[in-house]
């Protein structure tokens, strides 16, 4: 029988690339979330085709809300047919940056915006999700930080924040869970050529691609690579916390560009 994953953010990026390894590896059926709905439809068709060849057999199943929203959340997850619930492994991936300014001229509202996606929206999925795992004894929450969270850079203020409770609320997680039998991974990437910068700059094509100038930076493919090493590994080995960064980056500052 085919485990259950349940991935947020699956419509772009480390999300949707994550949702096509885990197709193609089989052994899965998939949980695919985020707000865009089109993008979700044409990523199940996608999945179902039978493009990831005979070993991928994967049920689909797309479930559209907002991960700011508690009571969209807990409706969602609530909203689980029966063949759905038993979730084996949760991927708290739904996140972004906004902005990249001074802490003094910086936005409130995208600060309001990050802190209720990056931090409540990944407490609001794991608590409707848990029940699923703590009644088995058993299960994996694989959360999304970001070298943000261990190096905090100028103009990064709140997103670094966000990332940085990110990175705490992983660790709280594996040790209130432990009696639970649930294994916590933390995974934290450097830049990552995605969707992501776009976000930040609010559709500013030219200072998101910038960000990538000079060197090869990760792909969405390589972080769902690690995740899916992590949630394949034996019941009794747990990857805590794992920094990945592309070759040409050191930590969350330090970059050899060529440029
Ligand atoms: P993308 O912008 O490509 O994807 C972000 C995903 O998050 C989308 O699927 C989006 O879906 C979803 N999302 C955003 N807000 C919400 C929301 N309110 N409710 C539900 N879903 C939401 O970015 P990445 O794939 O690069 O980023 C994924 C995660 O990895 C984020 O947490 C990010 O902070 C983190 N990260 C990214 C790095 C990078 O350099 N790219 C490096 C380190 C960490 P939709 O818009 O359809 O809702
Ligand atoms: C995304 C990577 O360096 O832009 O979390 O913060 S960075």
């Amino acid at each position: 029988m085919n485990k259950i994953i349940l991935i947020t953010g699956a419509t772009s990026g480390f999300g949707e690339a994550c949702a096509r390894k885990f197709a193609a590896a089989g052994g899965y059926d998939i949980i695919i979330t985020g707000r865009r709905k089109e993008r979700l439809t044409a990523l199940r068709t996608e999945l179902e085709s039978g493009a990831y060849g005979p070993l991928s057999t994967p049920r689909i199943l797309p479930l559209a809300f907002d991960v700011q929203d508690k009571a969209s959340v807990d409706a969602a997850i609530g909203s689980l047919p029966d063949t759905w619930q038993n979730i084996d492994v949760l991927v708290n991936n739904a996140g972004l940056a906004l902005g990249r300014d001074f802490f003094d001229e910086a936005n409130m509202d995208d600060w309001e915006t990050m802190i209720d996606t990056n931090v409540k929206g990944l407490l609001y999925v794991s608590r409707a999700v848990l029940p699923s795992m703590t009644a088995k004894g058993k299960g994996h929450i694989i959360n999304l930080g970001s070298v943000a969270a261990k190096d905090i850079y100028e103009k990064g203020n709140v997103y670094c924040g966000s990332k940085a409770a990110v990175d705490a609320i992983s660790h709280s997680m594996r040790i209130d869970l432990l009696r639970h039998g649930i294994k916590v991974t933390a995974i934290h990437p450097g830049a990552a050529e995605t969707e992501f910068s776009s976000v930040r700059f609010k559709g500013d094509e030219t200072q998101a691609k910038k960000i990538y100038d000079g060197y090869t930076p990760l792909y969405a493919a390589d972080v769902a690579d690690v995740i899916y090493y992590c949630a394949t590994l034996p019941a009794h080995v747990c990857l805590n916390d794992i920094v990945m960064t592309c070759t040409a980056q050191a930590d969350g500052i330090y970059f050899y560009k060529k440029t």
